[in-house]
């Protein structure tokens, strides 16, 4: 029997060929079964409700540190299957975060490279985006530019269009062809995985179903976070060893929900871009 029938997680060759091509995988098989899904929207809930007055999802950063709700989603060995298929044995989890679109909500996410953000060298970064609801063209789901992982990092600018959630943004016609980008679809329980590099970004969710995902990022061991730019970074080990001891290391969550006590720092936000 082929491997793939026992671990249907474990990327193929030609899979593995295509994100390394692209720069993102879709048809994977689902990581959570509806009612699975179902049972874990149930529960956000609990952590929406440990956000403070003026605070939004979005600052929903790095909970899993101290939230099992979330540990056990970024360590769900059918997530971690497919990430060693791109990152090989040996990587960690060091970063969540939701990115929640409610019913007509005219929230955008501007056209960006996540690496951009992150004070972290090299470029070996892989993120899990797992579909909390049904997701497509319609309610705001994300589109990627293919094979743009490989054109290198390019300067962003100041975000023009005022609704995007990200401060910074790559200028649709100079920077790169917005119609040439692939459209994510998703079901509730099925993630999509992207470089750190690719130029990604979404539209508005004018529809009445809510677009919720949960970014999950994943790194190998050989990437080291600039603590003088992110001095709160924690790694927590998925798989293999750590042989690079590049960065500080995370001690698991006890709590079903909490709240991590600091704010995770990107270059914009430490004023390096
Ligand atoms: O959810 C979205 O629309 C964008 C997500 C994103 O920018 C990311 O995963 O880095």
């Amino acid at each position: 029997m082929p491997t793939t029938a026992l671990h249907p997680h474990r990327l193929t060759s030609a899979q593995q060929k295509f994100y390394y091509e692209q720069g993102y995988l879709l048809g994977l098989p689902p990581i959570y079964t509806l009612a699975e899904m179902a049972a874990l929207n149930a529960e956000l809930p609990h952590l929406l409700a440990l956000l403070r007055p003026g605070e939004t999802t979005k600052d929903i950063r790095e909970w899993h540190e101290t939230s099992t709700y979330l540990y056990e989603i970024c360590m769900n060995p059918k997530i971690l299957d497919l990430v060693e298929g791109i990152l090989g044995p040996n990587f960690y989890c060091w970063a969540s975060n939701f990115f929640i679109k409610d019913p007509r909500s005219m929230s955008t996410v501007g056209w960006h490279q996540d690496s951009y953000y992150w004070p972290m060298a090299p470029n070996n970064s892989v993120t899990v985006w797992l579909a909390f609801d049904d997701v497509d063209e319609v309610n705001g789901g994300m589109k990627l530019i293919p094979g743009s992982h490989r054109g290198g990092i390019i300067k962003h600018r100041k975000s023009v269009e005022t609704s995007s959630v990200l401060t910074l943004e790559l200028a649709d016609g100079s920077d790169f062809k917005a119609d040439t980008a692939v459209q994510f679809r998703l079901q509730a329980g099925e993630c999509s995985l992207h470089d750190d590099r690719a130029i990604h970004g979404s539209q508005a969710n004018p529809s009445d179903r809510r677009r919720a995902g949960l970014t999950i990022r994943y790194s190998g061991t050989n990437v080291k976070n600039d603590l003088s730019v992110n001095p709160n970074f924690k790694a927590y080990l998925c798989r293999g060893v750590d042989e690079f001891r590049h960065n500080p290391v995370g001690t698991p969550p006890t709590q079903r929900y909490g709240r991590p006590n600091f704010k995770p720092v990107s270059n914009e936000e430490a004023g390096k871009v």
